[in-house]
């Protein structure tokens, strides 16, 4: 190949990825799903990152009764034995939150705009 056929190349691909970029701002990224699961009295992830618009998917493993509640106050999910709850999130921010039965169970939750 001659060194100007290479040169073309990067220019073109580098123009492509430009406008992939441009198309990305355009539409908002799609709501994930984070899953934290609570087992033997402890939350795994201990610090999860999520974003507004996210739902945070809580899933208690344990034969007991937890809580992921906020220290800010922003909610309280009780979570039944054996079950999952799910919660929006709506607002952004770094939250402590803990289990109000077990207060050991302790976890931060990163939410990004
Ligand atoms: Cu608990």
């Amino acid at each position: 190949m001659k060194p100007g056929g290479y040169f073309l190349i990067v220019a073109a691909s580098g123009l492509a990825l430009s406008s992939v970029a441009t198309l990305g701002l355009s539409v908002p990224a799609a709501a994930a799903t984070v899953q934290i699961t609570m087992r033997d009295l402890e939350i795994a992830p201990t610090a999860a990152e999520a974003k507004v618009g996210d739902t945070i998917e809580w899933v208690n493993k344990d034969i007991f009764v937890h809580t992921a509640t906020a220290r800010n106050g922003d909610w309280d999910v009780t979570l039944p034995p054996n079950k999952t709850v799910k919660l929006v999130l709506k607002k952004p921010g770094t939250i402590d939150y803990y289990c109000r039965f077990h207060p050991n169970m302790k976890a931060r939750l990163t939410i990004s705009p």
